[in-house]
């Protein structure tokens, strides 16, 4: 029998549209009565995860909590979304590793570095260019992109809506359930 999956995993650039199209899928799951909680990395690194720089050993060390919190609201009973850049294959592993079969749903929000860049919400691709950043995804800083996502969201050729569309027919595939 088909499940929705307890931990919705986000992963691609930063500038991508991780957050934006997790908030928007959190509410309609929310208002078909899901009960849900949505950890942001930019948000943790203000609170959990403020010890943590963008090294590549703090970012698996990021990346490990998130998992490992996410793990622990799903026991709780939650339906959470995780939004990281989680840049490393293997640190992905691990998340997915955390749950059961079924439990987990990668999505790669794919869009590409030219276009993460175009959009530059908060100025920060422009900083890592002028070298006032370091360590910065896709600049200086490696992005893994992954080889089977199980959704896989191109974000520069559909609309945001249509991505959300997507995401609900695989978390509902029936949804009469
Ligand atoms: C990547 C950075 C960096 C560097 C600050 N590299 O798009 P945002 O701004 O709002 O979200 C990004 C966030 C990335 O944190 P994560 O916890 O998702 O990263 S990881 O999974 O790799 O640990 C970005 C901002 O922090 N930011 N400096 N150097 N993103």
């Amino acid at each position: 029998k088909g499940q929705v999956p307890r931990c919705i995993w986000f992963t691609g650039l930063s500038g991508a549209g991780k957050s934006t199209i997790a908030n928007l899928l959190e509410r309609r799951l929310c208002a078909l009565g899901y009960h849900t909680y949505l950890l942001d990395g930019d948000n943790l690194r203000h609170g959990l995860n403020r010890d943590l720089g963008f090294t590549p050993e703090a970012r698996v060390e990021n990346v490990r909590r998130v998992a490992e919190v996410a793990n622990l609201m799903v026991d709780a009973g939650l339906i959470v979304i995780a939004c990281v850049i989680s840049p490393f294959r293997s640190e992905r592993e691990f998340a997915r590793n955390l749950f059961d079969e079924g439990e987990f749903l990668e999505v790669f929000v794919d869009t590409p570095l030219e276009e993460c860049e175009r959009r530059d919400p908060k100025g920060l691709y422009r900083r890592a260019r002028a070298g006032e950043i370091s360590n910065f995804t896709g600049i200086d800083s490696p992005y893994e992109a992954p080889l089977q996502p199980q959704v896989h969201l191109r974000t520069d050729r559909m609309q945001l809506e249509a991505a959300v569309d997507e995401l609900m027919a695989h978390l509902l595939p029936s949804s009469s359930d």
